[in-house]
């Protein structure tokens, strides 16, 4: 399937080269969201144990919550070719990461301490085939994106999680050392897009798109599931949200010949 994404993606491109219109290169940053819904599911187990141990009596020190996953950064490369003068057809990738992390430790009767660290990393790369039409021109062009994409998705974890003395037993303990697992699942974006020319050649924008990404088993080299929290329920990867993004596009008129620029 890997395979037919590209495939896809290289005869919209090459396709649009032969219909030789302008050609739209766009690049972007921005906020990204996604729902990671049982990864911050685990989180949530994890400070409840840190709450916990947090407000013991018999416990001195402390380990800060970690923050959900929900928001992180994206940026795009993406090029357009316009086949009518509203019409475009083109593909792009897009990043999306995110991290968590906290650090700490537990002294319980002034001797014993336990060390409390995690780092958590997701990051997925996105190929998105589809098309953009703008539906108003006030001075800001106004423009409908609606694409299909196919997502690989990566999770690092780096967990040290050593319970303290004393403390009642937990049901559920995070795995410890370094993790790397993996995934990938197709999606679909749609949004809108509002596109501020600075001159015919060169447009700022931004983009406000949901992306909706189906749910993907993450698993290691060797096969092995991520149950972050220990319960022995794996967690799977969903890239679903809202993205954010500004961008900056050049517009090149490929039926004028090299290096010159449209003109209206
Ligand atoms: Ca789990």
């Amino acid at each position: 399937m890997k395979g037919l994404a590209w495939g896809v993606l290289a005869v919209l491109l090459f396709g649009g080269t032969l219909a030789a219109g302008p050609l739209e290169v766009t690049v972007g940053a921005g906020p990204g969201g996604a729902s990671l819904g049982e990864i911050n599911g685990s989180i949530g187990l994890i400070n409840v144990i840190l709450q916990d141990w947090n407000s013991t009596p018999t416990l001195t020190g402390g380990v800060p919550e970690l923050d959900s996953m929900q928001v992180g950064m994206s940026y795009l490369a993406g090029e357009e070719f316009w086949v009518t003068p509203s019409l475009a057809l083109g593909g792009k990738i897009e990043t999306f990461r995110a991290v968590s992390s906290t650090a700490g430790s537990y002294t319980a009767g002034g001797e014993t301490s336990s060390q409390v660290e995690i780092g958590l990393d997701c990051h997925a790369v996105g190929l998105v085939v589809g098309g953009h039409v703008d539906v108003a021109d006030f001075g800001l062009r106004l423009g409908l994106d609606l694409g299909v994409g196919y997502y690989y998705s990566g999770f690092k974890t780096d967990i040290t999680f050593e319970i303290p003395s004393g403390v009642p037993p937990i049901s559920a303990r995070p795995e410890e050392g370094k993790g790397q697992y993996n995934a990938s699942s197709f999606g679909i974006e749609g949004g809108l897009s509002l596109f501020f020319p600075i001159a015919e050649w060169f447009a700022i924008g931004s983009s406000l798109a949901y992306r909706w990404v189906a749910d993907a088993p993450l698993a290691n080299a060797q096969g092995e599931a991520l149950d972050l929290d220990g319960n022995g329920t794996p967690e799977s990867i969903d890239l679903t949200g809202i993205v954010v993004v500004f961008t900056v596009s050049l517009r090149i008129d490929l039926s004028r010949g090299e290096g010159e620029r449209r003109t209206p």
